[in-house]
C-alpha cells in the first residue's frame, strides 16, 4: 500500500477536508479500507486521545478529529457494509446509556453489514429497554453494546439484567466492545461475548448466531 501518512495527519490535526480528500485518492488507487482505517485513522484516533490524556487536546479538538475522522468514514464504510451476501443473522447494536462516542460502534456495525449481518443501529446514548424491546422483535437477535467510558460500561449490566427479566435471556445473545471492557468484564456482567475491534466482532456475531443454529 503507498503511504497515505497524511490521512493520519488530517485526522490528528481534525482538517476534515483533506481526509477526505486523501481518503478518495486512496479509493481511487484501489486500497483497502481496513488497511487504511487500520494503519492510519484507529492510530491517529489514539493519538488524539492520548494528547487529550496529557492535557495537549480539550473537548474541541476530540470534535474536529471526530469530524475528519467521519468525513472518511463516510467514504469508507459503505464499501465495508456492501457484502451483497445472504442475511446471516439479526444483530441490535447501541452505545450505551450516557454514552456519546459512536465511531468505533458505526465501524463495527459496517463490518457486520459487510459480513451479511441484518444491523438495527440504535445510535447513541441508548437506554437499557430501547435494547430490550428491540430484541424483542425478533428471536435469535444478538444485541451489541459499545461503551468508551469507565463510567458508562457499567450501564451494560442493566441491559443484560434487563433481558433476563424480561424472560428473552436465553432466545437472544449479547456481545458488548469498546475500549475500556475487557473478558472478564463482560463475563462479570453476563455477556456471552467480548471483541476488542470490528474484525474480531464478526469473528464473534458468527460464532453466537451458529449457537443460535445449534441449541434450536
Ligand atoms: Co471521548 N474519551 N470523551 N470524546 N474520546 C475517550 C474515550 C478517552 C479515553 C480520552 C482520554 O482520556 N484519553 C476518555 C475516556 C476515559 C475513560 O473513561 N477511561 C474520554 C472522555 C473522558 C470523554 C469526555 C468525558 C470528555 C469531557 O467531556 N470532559 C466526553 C464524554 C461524552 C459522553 O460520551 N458522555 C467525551 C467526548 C468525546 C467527543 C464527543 C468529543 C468525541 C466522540 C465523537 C464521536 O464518537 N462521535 C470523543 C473522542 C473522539 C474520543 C477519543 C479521542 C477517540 C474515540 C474514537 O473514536 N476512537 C477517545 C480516546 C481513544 O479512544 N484513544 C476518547 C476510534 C474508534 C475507531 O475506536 O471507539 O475504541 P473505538 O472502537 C474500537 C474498539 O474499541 C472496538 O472496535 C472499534 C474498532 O476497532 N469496539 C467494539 C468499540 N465498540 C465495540 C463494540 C463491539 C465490539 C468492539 O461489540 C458490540
Amino acid at each position: 500500500m503507498s503511504d497515505y501518512s497524511q490521512l493520519y495527519d488530517a485526522i490528528v490535526n481534525g482538517d476534515h477536508r483533506l481526509a477526505a480528500e486523501v481518503t478518495k485518492s486512496a479509493l481511487e488507487a484501489n486500497t483497502d479500507p481496513s488497511e487504511l482505517i487500520a494503519k492510519y485513522m484507529i492510530p491517529a484516533m489514539n493519538e488524539v486521545g492520548n494528547r487529550f490524556a496529557c492535557n495537549e487536546y480539550f473537548v474541541p479538538e476530540l470534535l474536529i478529529a471526530a469530524r475528519a475522522m467521519k468525513a472518511s468514514l463516510e467514504l469508507l464504510t459503505p464499501l465495508l457494509a456492501a457484502g451483497g451476501v445472504q442475511r446471516v443473522g439479526r444483530v441490535v447494536i447501541g452505545t450505551v446509556k450516557g454514552d456519546l462516542h459512536d465511531i468505533g460502534k458505526n465501524l463495527v456495525a459496517s463490518m457486520l453489514e459487510g459480513a451479511g449481518f441484518e444491523v438495527i443501529d440504535l445510535g447513541v446514548d441508548v437506554p437499557p429497554d430501547k435494547f430490550v424491546d428491540t430484541a424483542r422483535e425478533k428471536e435469535g437477535t444478538i444485541v451489541a453494546m459499545s461503551a468508551l467510558l469507565t463510567t458508562t460500561m457499567v450501564n451494560m449490566k442493566a441491559v443484560v439484567d434487563r433481558l433476563q427479566s424480561a424472560g428473552l435471556r436465553d432466545k437472544v445473545r449479547v456481545m458488548v466492545g469498546g475500549a475500556p471492557l475487557t473478558p472478564q468484564f463482560a463475563e462479570q456482567i453476563g455477556a456471552d461475548g467480548y471483541s476488542e475491534n470490528a474484525t474480531e466482532a464478526v469473528a464473534l456475531a458468527r460464532r453466537l448466531v451458529s449457537e443460535f443454529a445449534t441449541t434450536a
